[in-house]
């Protein structure tokens, strides 16, 4: 096998049916609400690279110290022969691990934009040339067929991500991710921390209009992949801290009443002005939750590590 495949777990057809589903019951239920999922396309997923580099958006560079300074520590408490990596993105940070992690055979990324996993695994492979890179195009909310790599394995979910389950899916993710490894095989799993209300919000409502451009993107692909008629400008971008369930929520606010059109669902849906939908939640932790949730799913809380600021933890556990 040459040393970068690509490989599509599910057939194209099964993400168009997919995306159907949730928006048609997405957009007819009350409230409206569209899974996160929908934003990264090419497009979604340049302008959160774009999010990344923000003045106030301080996930990225939080996480980014922390592998910096901790990735000797988990390449020697793991000793990973394979790193799976959900939701990959631009494997950006990944480099600090992959650089560490001195018995690496074989890197895994996984996400749901084959654009960006190409990109991604060309760039890793310039730089690590003995390393074996088996990129998948998959929802790891699917369940995934691994390939055949050698162990121990420790499997990456950087960047808070999980924040954008809901906790019932939150629970099955986890489950599904100790039914991906075998008992010493490890998780580093990425968490953005429960904080202030204003920097939490000042971190997906940005000046630039970049969080919102983001946002207004799912509708720009509602367009594209269903032949919507959204106008992205009929829509305000709105963050809000949601205190009880101690999330973020994001939101696209009707700014005048509207009738909208998707044929590809056989949808039409009205917005009355003011109503909103849910685009997003991005749920934020404190570590007795992380280890709980942990536990619950079989997986054993061993490392505990934040930022200088505390704004965000990178948990290592053990199956
Ligand atoms: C994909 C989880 C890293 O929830 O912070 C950024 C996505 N949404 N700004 C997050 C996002 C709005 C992001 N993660």
């Amino acid at each position: 096998m040459s040393p970068l495949s690509i490989t599509r777990t599910l057939p194209a057809d099964a993400t168009a049916a997919a995306l159907r589903a949730d928006v048609a019951q997405g957009l007819s239920r009350t409230p409206k609400q569209l899974p996160p999922k929908w934003f990264y396309d090419a497009r979604g997923s340049e302008l959160f690279e774009d999010i990344t580099k923000l003045p106030d958006y301080y996930p990225t560079r939080a996480e980014r110290e922390i592998l910096l300074t901790r990735a000797d520590h988990i390449a020697a408490a793991t000793r990973a022969r394979t790193l799976i990596e959900l939701g990959s993105g631009s494997s950006d940070k990944t480099r600090h691990l992959i650089g560490a992690l001195t018995d690496l055979h074989s890197y895994l990324p996984i996400d749901v934009s084959e654009s960006a996993l190409a990109a991604a695994g060309e760039t890793l492979l310039a730089e690590h040339p003995g390393l074996t890179v088996h990129a998948l195009v998959a929802d790891f909310q699917q369940g995934i067929d691994l390939p055949d790599t050698p162990g121990p394995r420790l499997l990456a979910f950087l960047g808070g991500t999980i924040g954008n389950l809901l906790p019932e899916e939150r629970s099955a993710f986890l489950h599904s991710v100790h039914d991906m490894l075998s008992p010493g095989d490890a998780l580093l799993l990425g968490t953005d921390l429960v904080k202030d209300e204003a920097t939490l919000v000042a971190a997906y409502d940005d000046p630039q209009g970049v969080t919102a451009a983001f946002n207004k993107n799912v509708l720009e692909v509602i367009n594209r992949e269903l032949g919507g008629d959204f106008d992205p400008a009929d829509f305000d971008h709105v963050a809000v801290w949601n205190a009880e369930r101690e999330w973020i929520e994001m939101r696209l606010r009707a700014r005048k009443d509207l009738n909208i059109k998707v044929p590809g669902v056989d949808l039409a849906v009205g917005f009355a002005e003011g109503e909103e939908l849910r685009t997003e939640v991005s749920a934020k932790f404190r570590q007795e939750g992380v280890r709980t949730e942990l536990a619950a799913a079989g997986l054993e809380l061993a490392n505990w590590w934040t930022d200088s600021t505390d704004r965000f933890a990178l948990s290592l556990s053990f199956r």
